[in-house]
């Protein structure tokens, strides 16, 4: 039997978050390595496991995969939650790129600098109320399924609870206007795999303070 995959990454969200929540989603046990210094992110430069010098990089059935999305699509493909064909997978596909677009603004928000935060935040909610969720809650009430897509669980719903908790973290109102929205983060949060992910003590990371960031910058030199 393969044994557990092996993530390295920095011990804070980034671009490996998503990685742990679809794997523990999944109901994939996993091993961390974490980057705790610029040593250690340069012996994986130097023994040739990153194909492009970055991370994240999970090895996995003997392979050391690399790009977030070329692993998000690999673990969604072998644990069957990428859709049953091309139409389907398609729908998935662009809700993880809606998805991965707002994230992506929400987890750079930490790096931004302190007199711009305040417009950026007002970006993120604007784009979050006017343009992200309610294509979501669209997809939700034109079909009255349980799932985004196939009436079946995808990774899209999976990526889509990552993202309303981070919402949440930056401001808690706004998913006041979403009432299927809501129903699904419950839903999905209350999936077997998922609650443990959600309890204290499990492989999920907290939000990046000042500390992890400093940390960060020694280590990616940035
Ligand atoms: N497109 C890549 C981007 C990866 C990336 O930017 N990784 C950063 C850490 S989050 C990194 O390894 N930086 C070190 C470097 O570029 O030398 C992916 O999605 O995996």
């Amino acid at each position: 039997m393969a044994g557990k995959p092996v993530l390295h990454y920095f011990d804070s969200r980034g671009r490996m978050e998503c990685i742990r929540w679809l794997l523990a989603a999944a109901g994939v046990e996993f091993e961390e390595k974490l980057i705790e210094s610029p040593e250690d992110l340069d012996k994986l430069k130097n023994d040739g496991s990153l194909m492009f010098q970055q991370v994240p990089m999970v090895e996995i059935d003997g392979m050391k995969l690399v790009q977030t999305r070329a692993i998000l699509n690999y673990i969604a493909t072998k644990h069957n939650l990428y859709g049953k064909d091309m139409k389907e997978r398609v729908l998935i596909d662009m809700y993880t790129e809606g998805t991965a677009d707002l994230n992506e603004m929400i987890m750079l928000l930490p790096l931004c600098p302190a007199d711009q935060k305040d417009a950026k935040i007002a970006l993120i909610k604007d784009r979050t109320k006017n343009r992200y969720l309610p294509v979501f809650e669209k997809v939700l009430k034109s079909h009255g399924q349980d799932y985004l897509v196939g009436n079946k669980l995808s990774r899209a719903d999976i990526h889509l609870t990552e993202l309303l908790y981070y919402v949440e973290e930056v401001d808690s109102s706004l998913l006041a206007n979403f009432p299927l929205l809501k129903a699904l983060k419950t839903r999905i949060s209350n999936l077997p795999s998922v609650k443990k992910f959600l309890q204290p003590g499990s492989q999920r990371k907290p939000p990046t303070d000042e500390k992890k960031l400093e940390e960060a910058r020694k280590i990616f030199k940035f």
